[in-house]
């Protein structure tokens, strides 16, 4: 199994399940295992063939399986519990019940599992304002992560090439901000071609709505994420007044860290509180809203003598100090509305979180140990091994990346919370997360093949922490699943002749450049750190 549960073992008697077999006990977790094995009857209160139980005492993620002659039981500890014992079970029947024609009934043998995971959160990031996913894709995404046990869906949903989400506030932000007339083609250091081809798309609110009780009810949580003040292109095109200069804007047709930057004044801060309204109100509960916070250019706060005046009047030092006081400011807003706020690692540097601001350090885990230590709880999201944009081989055949090399094993081999940290440090590590930008995954079928199987590992390592004995073996059997899923994952192998890159080129950044230039952009920061 994938992830493999904390304890399992093999019984004596076999079980044999058959489509139509019959769950009893409390309908809410009836209708959770319902969801994760389709094909079951739910008759609530009778005894049936899946038997189930609530037990307060187990954590709400928990469960415990035994499958034998009687049929099986399940004690969860929640709705979640009761979600994650289905998906166990359907990993226990053949590949064949993954698709919509499995019928039949299958003889399986007896099993008793006691499972909880190590890590609460356990996500996905997808980069949808970079190429946009039509909600389809978004929904079947949230099946594959439930079938994995990944609970939190990170939907990145405002850079600087295009906006993503309706608000009837604002509605430049869909007309406007939604779409760009081309994309560029070429790679970093060539002068610059583009496909000319219009790309966007948005979620309408109501999609949000949609998505996030298609996630709820898989156990996954939606956090959206409003990337500001930099990567704010896309909304300054529609809604010039906000930035710090009032000059015109494009939704941007290229890649990299743009200047483009909202203001701090007031204005500003009334319409993200607008925004904030209108994505939780169409969410529903929304624990989580990340604030970004990456790769802010500040030198246009510094060119205006408003932003500088109200800087001043604000008792601030400097500008990293005033954007700090900004995302604080944010931080705030949230709170009031019971969201807490996230953040990338560069917010944490320029300091003055709230205490409770969730950090996501990308640059490397040693910026995540100082968060941990500072007392925030972080979230690993480290660019090695968990840009999932990065491509897994140096192959000529490896369909273009950003960068190379991330493999399947260097995701199985990563530890969220290093065993040299001190009890503190790791205490603050609430989880793990992969990140998909999308840059260079322009389609679904992409997608799946930069996601999987290394979501396979990213699964297994946030559940039980690390990878569990048999790992490779597992995965090589679990990749029959995902066939009858039609997931077009990548070999272990390397790519289908239909997968392969198409021109060959060369990818942009080695990992080892690449790591150097964090680090170099890490001590960068440190030295312009304010003293808050
Ligand atoms: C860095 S990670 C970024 C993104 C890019 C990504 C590409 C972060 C907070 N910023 O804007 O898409 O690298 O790997």
């Amino acid at each position: 199994m994938i992830p493999e549960p904390r304890l399992l073992r093999p019984l004596s008697a076999s079980y044999e399940h058959a489509r139509g077999a019959i769950v009893s006990g409390p309908v809410e977790l009836a209708d959770a295992v319902r969801v994760a094995l389709p094909g079951l009857d739910l008759l609530p209160g009778d005894s049936g063939a899946v038997d189930l139980r609530h037990d307060p005492a187990l954590g709400a993620e928990a469960y415990k399986l035994v499958l034998g002659s009687r049929g099986v039981e399940i004690t969860a500890g929640g709705r979640a519990g009761a979600f994650y014992a289905g998906q166990s079970l359907h990993q226990l029947l053949p590949d064949a019940s993954y698709r919509f024609s499995a019928d039949g009934s299958w003889t399986v043998p007896g099993v008793r599992i006691e499972d909880s995971p190590r890590f609460a959160w356990r996500g996905l990031h997808l980069d949808v304002a970079r190429h946009f996913f039509a909600k389809r894709e978004v929904l079947r995404l949230i099946d594959l992560m439930a079938v994995h046990k990944l609970n939190r869906l990170h939907l990145h949903l405002a850079d600087d090439q295009g906006w993503r989400v309706e608000s009837r506030t604002y509605p430049l932000l869909t007309e406007v901000s939604s779409h760009r007339p081309r994309t560029v083609t070429s790679l970093r250091g060539d002068p610059r071609t583009y496909d000319d081809l219009p790309h966007g798309g948005f979620y309408s609110l109501d999609d949000l709505t949609e998505l996030a009780a298609y996630a709820r009810a898989r156990g996954v949580v939606i956090v959206p994420e409003i990337d500001v003040p930099g990567h704010a292109s896309a909304i300054l095109a529609a809604y010039p007044a906000l930035g710090a200069t009032g000059e015109r804007h494009e939704v941007l047709d290229h890649w990299g860290i743009s200047p483009a930057i909202l203001s701090p004044l007031p204005p500003t801060v009334e319409f993200l509180a607008t925004i904030f309204d209108e994505l939780v109100g169409a969410l529903g509960e929304t624990p989580y809203v990340h604030i970004g916070g990456d790769e802010v250019v500040l030198d246009r706060w510094a060119a205006s003598s408003e932003i500088t005046a109200y800087r001043d009047s604000l008792g601030l030092g400097s500008m990293p100090a005033l954007q700090s006081w900004f995302l604080r400011r944010l931080a705030d807003l949230l709170a009031e509305r019971g969201s807490r706020a996230v953040v990338w690692d560069e917010a944490f540097v320029s300091g003055g979180l709230r205490q409770d601001t969730l950090v996501m350090p990308w640059r490397g885990m040693e910026v995540g140990r100082r968060a941990a230590s500072a007392g925030h709880d972080v979230v690993a999201t480290p660019v090695f091994p968990l840009y999932f944009d990065y491509a897994e081989s140096t192959s000529e055949d490896e369909p273009r990346a950003l960068g190379d090399v991330i493999t399947v094993a260097d995701v199985a081999a990563f530890a969220p919370a290093p065993d040299h940290w001190t009890d503190d440090e790791r205490s603050h590590v609430v989880g793990v997360q992969a990140q998909l930008w999308s840059e260079y995954i322009p389609d679904a079928g992409t997608l799946d093949y930069r996601a999987w199987p290394r979501a396979c590992a990213l699964a297994e390592v946030a559940w039980r922490g690390s990878a569990g004995e048999g790992f490779t073996e597992r995965l090589k059997a679990h990749l029959g699943r995902l066939d009858a899923l039609g997931v077009r994952y990548r070999p272990l192998d390397g790519p289908r002749p239909w997968q392969r890159r198409r021109p060959h080129r060369p990818s942009s950044y080695t990992m080892a450049e690449l790591m150097e230039r964090l680090d170099q952009m890490t001590h960068d920061a440190e030295s312009t750190r304010p003293s808050v």
